[in-house]
């Protein structure tokens, strides 16, 4: 080698001990940079880093450092964005009524709620509502147009809204005109050969199109029977992961009165001395994965009913009823958001938000 080769030779090892040991004094804990980078956000070693090009090239320890300490700040600010309970509920407006479950559920009531701060707060976060709803049969023309014209003006007013309309006939579909932020996604469902099954089968079919898009679609999702209609704001005060309506006739009841299903062999069976509540499956929501769920379990009850050849005394509901027992929910809406005018207008239902259809069965109720 000649002198040049020499020289040329010895700066390239000088100058590489120089940058090893300027890493090694600038790292944390004096540690070398490819060794043991410290993950402990408190102790960055990254802003040290940044004004040096050579580690940056080798130090991917640091680079994921980086995300953990975004991700981190993105948690924190979520956390800080993130509404208590207290924010806008408060249980002791309506002293004469049960507000809070055991598991320290809220129930709302008219009066528990501010809507405006849920709002604010939903607005930010540009949230999209889902209501899924079915018409088969003489359903459609009796219930549908007065069903979906009563939600356009009253659920959850202000937020982006899809209504999932199943139907047996899309050509009979009423034609409505929605407000801004709202639409509509129709599909056709085969007509099933039983009443029971029309309402029961509903949990399956619920559950394939959260799958196959609503999951993508909504942050929160509806499930609602088309025999009633809004009279009043059905706001985000609903909105929970999941979420379970009182049954207007049963909300005063003991337990032990409830119809659960009694006999040991359906799925549904509830023994007497347990329940909590008895629950009316004409409306029950939550989030696309919490709906799922609900309405998958309920599906198996129902086919494992079938298999042993029983079916459970209020079909649907009962196996709702056993979810519910088995899943507390995390929200209770007050029988003020599912009224039935027939018990009359009791002092305890302050503002009513939907109200149950009369029930012509000899009408609509064409199949057996
Ligand atoms: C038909 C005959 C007996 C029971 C139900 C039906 C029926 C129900 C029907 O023919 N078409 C139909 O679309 N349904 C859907 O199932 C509706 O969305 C309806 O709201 C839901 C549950 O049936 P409902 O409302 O008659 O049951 P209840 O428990 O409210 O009386
Ligand atoms: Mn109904």
């Amino acid at each position: 080698m000649n002198v040049k080769g020499k020289v040329i030779l010895s700066m390239l090892v000088v100058s590489t001990v120089i940058v090893v040991f300027w890493e090694y004094i600038h790292s944390p804990e004096g540690s070398l940079f490819w060794i043991n980078p410290s993950r402990n956000p408190e102790v960055s070693g990254s802003s040290i880093q940044k004004g040096w090009w050579f580690p940056r090239w080798f130090n991917n320890g640091y680079q994921e450092e980086d995300e953990d300490v975004d991700e981190e700040k993105e948690q924190r600010k979520e956390d800080e964005s993130k509404l208590k309970l207290s924010d806008w509920f408060n249980p002791f407006k309506r002293p004469e009524v049960v507000t809070m479950t055991d598991w320290k559920a809220p129930v709302v009531w008219e009066g528990t709620y501010n809507r405006a701060v849920l709002d604010d707060y939903y607005a930010k976060q540009k949230i999209t509502v889902g209501l899924t709803v079915f018409a088969v049969g003489r359903y459609i023309e009796h219930y549908l147009e007065e069903f979906l014209t009563s939600a356009n003006k009253h659920f959850m007013v202000g937020h982006r809204v899809i209504f999932y309309v199943m139907v047996d006939d899309v050509s009979r579909m009423p034609l409505i005109e929605l407000g801004p932020l709202r639409s509509f996604k129709v599909f056709e469902v085969k007509p099933e050969r039983r009443w029971q099954d029309v309402s029961m089968v509903r949990m399956k079919t619920i559950g394939e199109h959260i799958v196959a898009h609503i999951q993508r679609e909504v942050d929160f999702l509806f499930c609602m029977d088309v025999d009633q209609v809004f009279q009043d704001e059905f706001g985000v005060e609903t909105l929970g992961e999941s979420v379970a309506q009182l049954q207007a006739w049963w909300y005063k009841a003991d337990p032990d009165e409830f119809t659960y299903e009694r006999r040991k062999e359906s799925a549904a069976y509830i023994p007497f001395g347990e329940g909590d509540f008895y629950y009316h499956a004409a409306i029950f929501g939550g989030t696309p994965t919490q709906v799922l769920n609900i309405t998958q379990e309920c599906f198996k009850g129902i086919l494992k009913d079938k298999k042993n050849d029983i079916e459970a005394q209020w079909h649907d509901e009962s196996h709702l009823n056993k979810y519910f027992l088995l899943n507390k929910p995390t929200k209770i809406l007050s029988p003020e958001y599912c009224w039935d005018y027939h018990i009359g207008l009791p002092a305890d239902i302050k503002l009513v938000k939907m109200s149950w259809q009369t029930k012509e069965y000899n009408v609509v109720r064409n199949n057996v």
